[in-house]
């Protein structure tokens, strides 16, 4: 049986860009993702994506839209990443940079695919489009998917 680790990850979306982070350490080091990490115990995954984008990226939100859940598998590996994404469409404050992220806007039209996990690919195009997601990727190291289901949902 495979155990399972929660995370969360926050997309902050305006309508011509979106901001990424430089993930400057650990794992996803290298890689521009949004937001998140961890679930601490006993904290309810909202809250956590909250702390967690304010930690790494400055800025707090008034609200939070849950739009998608993926769950990562990695060969070898006995726990499975959990992923709870979130969608913000404003925000308060400015983007900081923080010892974790190096946080830049991107126009929608150019996203720097190259270098992000393999997945966001197939359901950054979603999340623009404001619909919710389910997905499963099994993953050979960081980079290759051996395989994975990804479906759009009316509710999460
Ligand atoms: O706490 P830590 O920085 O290790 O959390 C990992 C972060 O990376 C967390 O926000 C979830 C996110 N993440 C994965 N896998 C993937 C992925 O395949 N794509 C994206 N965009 N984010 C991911 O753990």
């Amino acid at each position: 049986m495979l155990s399972s680790k929660l995370l969360t990850l926050v997309l902050v979306v305006q309508p011509s860009r979106v901001l990424l982070g430089m993930k400057k350490r650990g794992f996803g080091a290298g890689k521009w993702n949004g937001f998140g990490g961890k679930v601490q115990p006993g904290e309810g995954i909202e809250d956590a994506a909250r702390r967690e984008l304010e930690e790494e990226s400055g800025l707090t939100v008034d609200t939070l839209e849950k739009i998608g859940n993926i769950k990562f598998e990695f060969v070898g590996e006995t726990q499975l990443l959990d992923v709870h994404i979130f969608r913000a469409d404003a925000f308060n404050g400015e983007p900081t940079e923080s010892e974790e992220m190096r946080p830049q806007w991107f126009d929608h039209d150019k996203i720097p695919f190259s270098q992000m996990w393999a997945d966001d690919i197939l359901w950054f195009p979603l999340m623009f489009q404001k619909k919710k997601f389910l997905g499963y990727f099994k993953f050979q190291g960081h980079d290759v998917i051996l395989s994975h289901t990804l479906e759009e949902v009316q509710d999460l």
